[in-house]
């Protein structure tokens, strides 16, 4: 999540120094568990055969059934156990040089709520179910794991270089709206995807948005829409491949960015590897589901 404005700069009354808060699993309502079992029995209707083999495993492995709001003790003993990936609890988003360290060493913050029955289908502020059903199974993935760690370093050089922006794209258009190929056709990553039930099928089957292959200057350039379906989802080859191009120095990929321009949302380049050719009806008819 990116471009919100953050009021405090300080953590509130009841967190700790690096905004952590306790979980408070007791505290949880009934109709709050309920919230989770109504989405994630939505979901789960939904993703076999759109999500990635490798979120559903994640799923599994975390053992995160649908009977209510995971205890984060629970969830992240086994976690941890896969790649040493925690998650925390923050109130809400955090400033980014907070959320940056965090996942520099491997903590995943997460917000503590959960969005009310009436905002089942959107809400911007990420709660616990977009936080934990949508980025958590990805984490198991020791590949993935290595990608966010390095991107929660990459954060802090980033920022004391001015180019946040440009690296906070890279974030949504792969670990928030990501698509990946696979033998059997395109599949979804993206946390921002597979915890929301309209976009989980507007992303892969609509004709309205461009599919795109991945490049990560080009990525890098491109604006994005955080109130609306995106007007365009790039395609990685792979979790090793997305990996292997963060890994790299970003400093010369950088200096060509100061020259470049960014790119609009629904631009298609002679260079672009070209899965689908949008039609942005969708956009064009005024977009918001
Ligand atoms: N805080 N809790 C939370 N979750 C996010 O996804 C998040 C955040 N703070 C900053 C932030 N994301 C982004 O601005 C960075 O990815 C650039
Ligand atoms: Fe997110």
């Amino acid at each position: 999540m990116s471009d919100f404005t953050h009021v405090h700069e300080t953590p509130p009354e009841g967190a700790a120094e690096d905004w952590t808060i306790p979980q408070a699993w007791e505290s949880y309502t009934d109709v709050e568990h309920q919230t989770w079992v109504t989405l994630y029995e939505r979901q789960m209707k939904i993703l076999p055969g759109r999500a990635a083999d490798v979120f559903l495993k994640g799923l599994e492995a975390l053992d995160l059934h649908g009977s209510g709001i995971p205890d984060f003790r629970e969830m992240n003993q086994k976690l941890e156990a896969l790649t040493g990936w925690t998650v925390v609890c923050v109130p809400g988003l955090v400033p980014d040089e907070v959320f940056f360290d965090h996942l520099a060493n491997r903590r995943f913050p997460s917000g503590q709520f959960i969005r009310k029955p009436d905002q089942l289908d959107y809400l911007q502020e990420p709660d616990i179910f977009h936080d934990v059903f949508g980025h958590v199974p990805m984490l198991t993935d020791p590949t993935f794991a290595d990608y966010m760690e390095a991107y929660g370093k990459g954060g802090q050089r980033a920022a004391s270089l001015g180019m946040l922006p440009n690296l906070a794209r890279l974030y949504w258009y792969t670990v928030e709206f990501g698509l990946m190929e696979t033998p059997e056709g395109l599949r979804i990553y993206g946390a921002g995807i597979v915890s929301s039930s309209t976009e989980s099928k507007f992303s892969l089957e609509d004709p309205s948005p461009n599919r795109l292959g991945f490049d990560l200057e080009r990525v890098m350039r491109t604006l994005y829409r955080i109130d609306d379906f995106q007007q365009v989802y790039f395609v990685i080859p792979s979790i090793e491949q997305l990996r292997e191009v963060t890994l790299q120095d970003f400093g010369p990929v950088y200096e060509n960015l100061k020259g470049a321009e960014d790119l609009p949302i629904d631009a298609i380049l002679p260079s672009d590897k070209v899965f689908t050719r949008g039609t942005q009806a969708y956009a064009a008819r005024g977009g918001r589901f």
